[in-house]
């Protein structure tokens, strides 16, 4: 049946897909649902797990494939043909009285294909309109069935498949990827019992406390609406001028203007749940928890003035970098982690657990790991997917739950309300990278777009017509979680919400000096850019409630004395407790020691010592990273030894931001000719000043330090990001040079004292 499908154009397939039940239907409403949570059913077709498979997944494979099948077109091998069917003879000329006389209004095949380019456009996101995202599976290590009764926790090595989307949130669909944003990380589980959304971001906190308050943020953040400027930037008055008035908003501050706000890749940052939700047990006992997304490969970031650099080299930097690793084989891994407390536990917290600009530190309770996911494999096409997808926080799952943030709530509302206006009605769930792999069966019927054919004359329950079917799931579906709820009708908050200070002090005492100074830097830049003065002052008297020392780094960047601290909402916050929390610096999470997919660049001339600069190559493949000979044009160049190097790239097309650490092989002749390159000396003086690792071999030195390279820190000690070389045998240092590249970015170059 397979080959038969396979020799078939799609729409062909359409009998086989559906089975004998389509090819030969029966009357009326006899026909047996063919569903598994029937007894008897033998059918395991929507089993997600056993879609997702075992074993070390082959390259390529995707385990959401299955149901995307039935919609797939390749047309290779194949006559154009009209939306119809029709087979199209010309696709140069529209038809015309006489070869010079007027189109004709019967044309109706340029009509067609013109009606249809004239509609391509959907509206972008309100928020998060620039994303990428790959397809993937999640698997559970051990079964949670003490907490939840989420299928897809169920059992040990249990394989879900997924759908990810990462993007940035303030800018416009073709915005650049490197800009400050926080980033979204949302996941749909296709799950055996439907869709589950873990729509997260990379920072574990929100802006605001309460749903009220969205449209003004991501107004106040948006290009300014008189001139729609500035793009994909918090760097104006509007945004600052709201979050100056809303203290609120601090601790997602800090976290926005660090590091984490310029990541170095989608592969490289964490993933966060943000609210509290809840785990519901078969014995419908319940458990508060936090999610967490942990990268394999560590957590890393740019440098601010890379970041800048990188939206005119390539502003599709992200979506490259997944994809091309994704490609080559090296799939992005994610450790799913939970803290999980009780409710009693959260009464006893200084914060409260339904306040989204909140944490709960690690130290209080623990992330626990229960599975992996692994993305491998890029979608088909950008817009059918990428673009089509539709994330949404009510989509939960038997055994999950929403605890009563007020954020959450408004969310609940707002993911399905958009995608009426932005993918057209109400059937969105049945576009193809929306539609659960479990069954859907109910009386929702018609609207625009509909593509089920729902059978017989029943579209009501209870019904006897149609046997009662479809029929209540009782215990086996969905049940909310029983809480008590009680109070008075009021609009407000809880006491502890207005603590807006605590945990973005605890924030800032838990960086590095390094990492601190990126904050300061950060802000400084923001509200620099600011016209208003008195949004600046306004930010730097909430500041000082931060931190004096963060305030005093902030007010000195801008030439503006300290003013008094803005007073606080309470005046009595809790007590916190702990005052700072190692796992928020970015160090924490160094990752795995690997390098794969890193980007190193070669420096080659005529002249190269090529013997080395092969054999760095070689090395650096072994690891699985990708290296690139970089030379002035494209062509090959010929090396000391007598054997030539085809170049792979220019300096021109690919400049230094586009690389995570550089290697100067050495060969006078070919140091002197790159020194006499102004583009070179600028490559490599980037490379030192975003503190990346340098390996530089023999006569490589001069060119190193003609662009002012420094071998030693100003100490005398060794940069641990500078290697020089002068052996034969450059496999020796290899591993000191993979072990520099893991490790990132070597800020002591930065502080020792500010040098670059
Ligand atoms: Fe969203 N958000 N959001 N958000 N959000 C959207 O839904 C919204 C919030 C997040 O890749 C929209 O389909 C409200 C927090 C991600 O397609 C929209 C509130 C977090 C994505 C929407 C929030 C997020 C969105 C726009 C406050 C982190 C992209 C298009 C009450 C936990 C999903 C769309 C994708 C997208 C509303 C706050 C994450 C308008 C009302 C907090 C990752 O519905």
């Amino acid at each position: 049946t397979q080959e038969l499908a396979a020799a078939m154009p799609y729409n062909l397939n359409k009998a086989l897909e559906h089975g004998e039940i389509a090819s030969c239907p029966e009357k009326g409403q006899t026909i047996e649902p063919s569903d598994p949570a029937i007894a008897g059913s033998t059918l395991t077709e929507t089993i997600a797990s056993e879609k997702a498979g075992a074993g070390d997944p082959r390259p390529g494979f995707n385990p959401g494939n299955e149901s995307l099948d039935r919609v797939r077109v390749d047309s290779s091998e194949r006559i154009l043909t009209t939306n119809q069917g029709v087979p199209v003879s010309d696709n140069q000329n529209s038809l015309k009285a006489g070869y010079r006389g007027p189109a004709l209004l019967e044309d109706f095949i340029l009509r067609e294909k013109l009606t249809h380019f004239d509609h391509e456009r959907i509206p972008e996101r309100v928020v998060h309109a620039r994303g990428s995202a790959a397809h993937g599976y999640f698997e559970c290590y051990e079964p949670l069935s003490k907490y939840t009764r989420a299928s897809l926790f169920a059992e040990g090595g249990k394989r879900t498949p997924v759908f990810v989307r990462f993007s940035t949130v303030f800018g416009e669909r073709g915005s650049a990827d490197t800009v400050r944003d926080a980033r979204g990380f949302a996941v749909k589980f296709y799950t055996d019992e439907g869709n589950w959304d873990l729509v997260g971001n990379n920072i574990p906190v929100f802006f605001i406390q309460d749903a009220m308050k969205f449209p003004d943020l991501v107004h106040a953040a948006k290009p300014e609406p008189h001139f729609a400027m500035p793009q994909a930037s918090t760097a104006h008055d509007t945004f600052w001028d709201f979050i100056s008035l809303m203290p609120e908003s601090m601790h997602m501050l800090m976290w926005a203007m660090s590091d984490r706000g310029i990541p170095r890749s989608y592969r490289m940052m964490q993933g966060f749940g943000v609210h509290t939700f809840r785990l519901v047990a078969e014995d419908g006992k319940s458990q508060f928890v936090k999610f967490h997304w942990r990268p394999l490969a560590g957590t890393h970031s740019l440098d601010w003035d890379e970041a800048v650099k990188l939206a005119g080299a390539d502003p599709d930097f992200h979506r490259r970098d997944l994809w091309e690793a994704i490609e080559c084989g090296v799939y992005p891994e994610y450790e799913l982690g939970m803290q999980i407390f009780s409710e009693a536990q959260a009464e006893a917290f200084s914060f409260d657990v339904l306040d989204a600009t909140k944490i709960v530190p690690e130290e209080l309770v623990a992330v626990q790991p229960v599975g992996k996911m692994v993305l491998n494999r890029n979608p088909d096409n950008f817009f059918a997917e990428t673009e089509q997808v539709a994330f949404c926080a009510a989509h939960i799952v038997p055994g999950l739950d929403f605890s009563s943030d007020p954020l959450l709530a408004g969310r609940i509302h707002s993911y399905v309300d958009t995608q009426l206006s932005r993918l057209g009605g109400p059937n969105f769930h049945e576009i193809p990278i929306n539609s659960p792999v479990a069954q859907t069966h109910n009386n929702q019927r018609d609207g625009m777009h509909r593509q089920a054919i729902n059978r017989g004359r029943v579209a009501y329950e209870p019904n006897s017509l149609g046997g009662g079917c479809p029929f209540q799931a009782g215990a086996a579906g969905f049940t909310s979680f029983r809480e008590p709820v009680g109070g008075d009708k009021v609009r407000g908050k809880a006491e502890r919400f207005a603590d807006h200070y605590t945990q973005a002090t605890l924030f800032w005492n838990s960086q590095t000096p390094v990492e601190k100074a990126h904050i300061v830097r950060a802000f400084r830049f923001e509200l620099t850019r600011v016209q208003t003065p008195a949004i600046r002052e306004r930010m730097l008297a909430l500041l000082v409630n931060v931190a004096n020392d963060l305030a005093e780094g902030v007010a000195a960047g801008l030439g503006m004395p300290l003013p008094p601290a803005q007073p606080r909402a309470t005046q009595n916050p809790a007590v916190p407790e702990i005052d700072v929390s190692p796992a928020l610096s970015l160090f924490a999470r160094p990752g795995n020691g690997g390098i794969r997919a890193r980007r190193i660049a070669i420096l080659v001339a005529d002249g190269v010592e090529g013997v080395a600069a092969r054999a760095v190559s070689a090395g650096l493949a072994r690891e699985e990273a990708v290296s690139r000979f970089v030379g002035v044009r494209l062509g090959r160049v010929q090396g000391a030894d007598g054997g030539n190097i085809e170049v792979d790239v220019t300096f021109e097309a690919m400049p230094s931001v586009l690389f995570d650490a550089v290697v100067i092989p050495g060969g006078e002749q070919a140091m002197t000719t790159l020194g006499n390159v102004g583009p070179v000396v600028e490559f490599i003086r980037e490379q030192y000043r975003h503190c990346k690792p340098i390996l530089v071999l023999g006569a490589g030195k001069s060119l190193a330090e003609s662009a002012g390279v420094k071998l030693t820190l100003s100490s005398g000690e060794p940069d641990p990001g500078v290697l020089h070389f002068q052996g034969e045998n450059v496999d020796v240092v290899l591993p000191q040079f993979v072990e520099a590249i893991a490790a990132h970015r070597h800020f002591e170059r930065e502080l020792d004292p500010p040098r670059v």
